[in-house]
């Protein structure tokens, strides 16, 4: 390998491995682990996958494809006897951010999954010049600046063989196929992530440091820009173009590729499974459709295949988030698809009843999810609580019609990213005590269980938590130059700004600790909290959350009365990169998101894997995780999923009612009292503080005051440090059933059946 890297590096810039840069060394390690996959046959098999997102949130690959591939200790040998490192040369690879959170996250690591179970399987998208936005700081305010991530060389390959017509009503478009080459974990094979491009595309109509651009002229700007998850209506036609130029290629890719096999068409389902991630994809039914009558299927037969091809995932309840198109937005992108889906539509009349359950409802309006129910074979929610809410509420109306099409997958992770890259040290631990067998069956991480009271093994778990925490407070200071003491509790909310989350429950709970050290009363251990978080471009009110943090990172930094035993601080540009430091270091896991409303989350599972300790609601995957490891080692506070639910059905919340206690009242208006008016601005600040009083639509205050007391108890635990490694160990143990391995092995079971 060394005399390879050499060989790459004197031929392509007259250097070698002692006098190359970082950013030479990387372009060589990329190019060989590029010819190592080129050089991998595909997964074989008749049935294959095609897992279809808007959004693949891969991160940096250079690591995790050397893991894979099985020579990652061998380069970092070779660098390391060269005085390099391969964290250097990482901080070179730019992160590809196509995603904007948990569900794009979730793509990736099933990707991975797939692929390490030996399962073919593709994933197919777009190739966006611009992922999500880069997030800056200024004046405590977050500005959006593009993300370019494609650079001369990348892990791009261009498929000359492969190209597409796909037909807008204005015009025929011609696209272009991207690969990227997704490596097994030591299975000797490799799937394909799919990312469709079009030539026509214009990197140079985005100015610098902006995420505008002129969303009318569709053939420049089509794979442009990720989407940012967004209450914005503007630009929501190019959504439409985006997602259909999806699925049309993604459909004709299915298909071309089935016939140079010589699979018959009839039989589709023998050989293809098509996932739908969300709804984005969605529109991917009408299409296949369209194409099969095209090869001279009659509907019925076009509509029987595609159906028991197709299955659909859900990702949210959130009613905003569940997509509806109005008919003339179709009509003005995509009318060849509108005959079918009316006739989707009027099949349903005919039998069904429930006119809720409609794909077109009276005010002309698209369901997009209506039409994945109905017509693929397949519906799961991502967590058991999450799939039962579906079942016995928002979509119960479906689940009369059709029970044996609702399924449970909860979640997971890939543990070759978010442990054996993240946290070497934690990996290698692990391994002296129960051998490497947890890397491929994640199970055995059970094995952790027989050391639960070996004094030596917290101890040793102590001190890795506690050297992943200086390197942390290293990065900070590095990145941001803010000052974090490695010797604080590390309590961490890191995830996608949203009210639903509840980032300003723990701004309340900052205040509430802030207010008490003024008052004389200091802390047993010094508390880093630590928050990481971007805000739609035009969510406000997120935007405005954002501030109150910033505003508190300078309040509790700037009193000395304060900072020694307290501090707030905010990661820049939260990030795939910027999770894989933090995670490691963190010591509290903060779900905290109002029961019913968080499908699952993933970062809890990330963060038990690390362990942390959760703080969290009954909500999501925290209800799987409180099962596993028992009351003793996690916090729960706040009220339940079946209690929400009924308060928002009786309307029976009202913020006034708990304004009226002195304690809540004196946390809220803090927010716009003198010492953070004194930093902040007023605008956002009394926005913010009016929305809490008087609507806060996702109960902040219902829950802040359990909130407080088992935080307060959690930092008096800590304090007992033989006790919380006790937890710290039995998090660990219990984390292995939210691998993504164990994930897709039951989707693979349940609903595509590959092998
Ligand atoms: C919709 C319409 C217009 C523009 C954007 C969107 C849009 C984009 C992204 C809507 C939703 C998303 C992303 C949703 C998401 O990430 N959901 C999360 O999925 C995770 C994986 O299943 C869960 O763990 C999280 O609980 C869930 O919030």
């Amino acid at each position: 390998m060394e005399k390879r890297i050499n060989e790459f590096l004197t031929k392509q810039y007259g250097h070698d491995l002692d006098n190359c840069s970082n950013e030479e060394l990387f372009d060589a390690l990329m190019t060989i682990t590029k010819e190592e996959m080129a050089n991998k046959p595909d997964v074989p098999g008749d049935k294959k996958l095609y897992y279809i997102s808007a959004e693949f949130l891969i991160g940096k690959l250079l690591s995790n494809n050397l893991i894979n591939l099985g020579l990652y200790d061998e380069i970092n040998e070779v660098l390391k006897k060269h005085d390099k490192e391969i964290a250097d040369v990482e901080e070179i690879e730019p992160e590809p951010s196509l995603g904007n959170g948990g569900l794009g996250r979730l793509a990736a690591c099933f990707l991975d999954s797939i692929a390490s179970l030996n399962l073919p399987g593709d994933g197919v998208g777009l190739n966006y010049h611009y992922g999500l936005f880069k997030q800056k700081f200024k004046d405590h305010l977050q500005q959006e600046v593009k993300n370019p991530w494609i650079t001369k060389e990348s892990w791009l390959n261009k498929r000359e063989d492969i190209h597409f017509q796909v037909p807008f009503r204005r015009f025929t478009v011609t696209s272009t196929l991207y690969d990227i080459d997704v490596p097994g974990y030591e299975t000797g094979t490799k799937n394909r992530l799919h990312l469709f491009d079009l030539d026509s595309v214009d990197d140079t109509i985005v100015g610098d440091d902006t995420i505008d651009f002129d969303k009318t002229d569709i053939e420049k700007n089509m794979t442009l820009f990720l989407y940012p998850d967004d209450s914005d209506d503007n630009g929501r036609l190019l959504r439409i173009y985006q997602q259909y130029f999806m699925v049309s290629n993604a459909a004709q890719l299915i298909l071309k590729e089935a016939k140079d096999k010589g699979y018959d068409l009839h039989k589709l389902d023998q050989h293809v499974a098509v996932q739908i991630n969300d709804t984005h994809p969605s529109m991917v039914i009408p299409e296949l459709i369209r194409l099969l009558q095209n090869e001279g299927f009659t509907m019925n037969e076009a509509i029987d295949v595609v159906t028991k091809t197709c299955a659909y995932t859900n990702h949210t309840i959130l009613a905003e988030a569940l997509e509806t198109w109005p008919m003339n937005y179709m009509e003005a992108v995509v009318p060849h698809l509108l005959p079918i889906i009316r006739e989707l539509d009027n099949r349903l009349r005919e039998t069904v009843k429930d006119e809720s359950t409609y794909i077109i409802d009276k005010e002309n309006r698209v369901h997009m999810a209506h039409m994945d129910i109905h017509y693929g074979h397949s519906v799961n929610g991502v967590a058991k609580l999450h799939t039962d809410i579906l079942k016995d509420t928002e979509l119960h109306n479906f689940y009369e019609l059709y029970p044996e099409k609702f399924n449970n997958k909860t979640n997971g992770i890939t543990f070759r990213r978010w442990l054996v890259h993240c946290n070497p040290e934690l990996t290698k631990f692990i391994e002296s005590l129960i051998g490497p067998g947890f890397k491929k069956d994640a199970m055995e991480l059970e094995k952790l269980m027989a050391f639960v009271d070996d004094e030596a093994v917290l101890n040793r778990l102590g001190e890795i938590k506690a050297d992943n925490k200086k390197v942390l407070a290293d990065y900070f200071k590095k990145m941001q130059n803010v000052d974090i003491d490695p010797n604080s509790i590390f309590d961490v909310q890191v995830k996608r700004l949203h009210e639903y989350k509840r980032q300003q429950m723990n701004c309340l709970y900052a205040i509430h600790k802030y207010l008490e050290i003024k008052s004389g009363k200091k802390p047993e251990t010094p508390i880093t909290m630590i928050f990481g978080a971007k805000a739609a471009p035009a969510y406000i009110i997120a935007k405005d959350i954002i501030h109150l943090i910033l505003c508190l990172q300078e309040l509790t930094a700037s009193d000395p009365e304060v900072a020694p035993y307290f501090r707030v601080v905010m990661a820049e540009n939260y990030n795939v990169t910027y999770a894989g430091k933090i995670i490691p270091a963190a010591e509290i896991s903060e779900q905290i998101s109002l029961a019913s409303k968080e499908a699952s989350g993933t970062s809890n599972m990330k963060f038990m894997l690390n362990g942390a300790v959760t703080l969290g609601t009954e909500d999501g995957a925290n209800v799987e995780i409180h099962q596993l490891v028992g009351d003793e080692n996690i916090y729960i506070f706040g009220e339940d999923a079946d209690t929400v639910v009924k308060l928002y059905a009786e309307a029976g919340y009202h913020p006034a009612t708990f304004m009226a206690d002195e304690s809540i009242a004196e946390l809220v208006n803090f927010i716009v009292g003198d010492e953070l008016m004194a930093i902040g601005k007023k605008e956002n600040l009394e926005r913010l503080h009016h929305e809490l009083i008087t609507k806060d639509w996702f109960m902040t205050l219902l829950d802040i005051k359990d909130y407080i007391k088992t935080k307060d108890q959690v930092y008096v635990d800590y304090a007992d440090r033989k006790a919380w490694n006790r937890k710290v160990l039995i998090n660990i143990a219990k984390a292995g059933y939210f691998s993504s391995d164990r994930t897709i092995d039951q989707y693979n079971k349940e609903i595509w059946k590959l092998k």
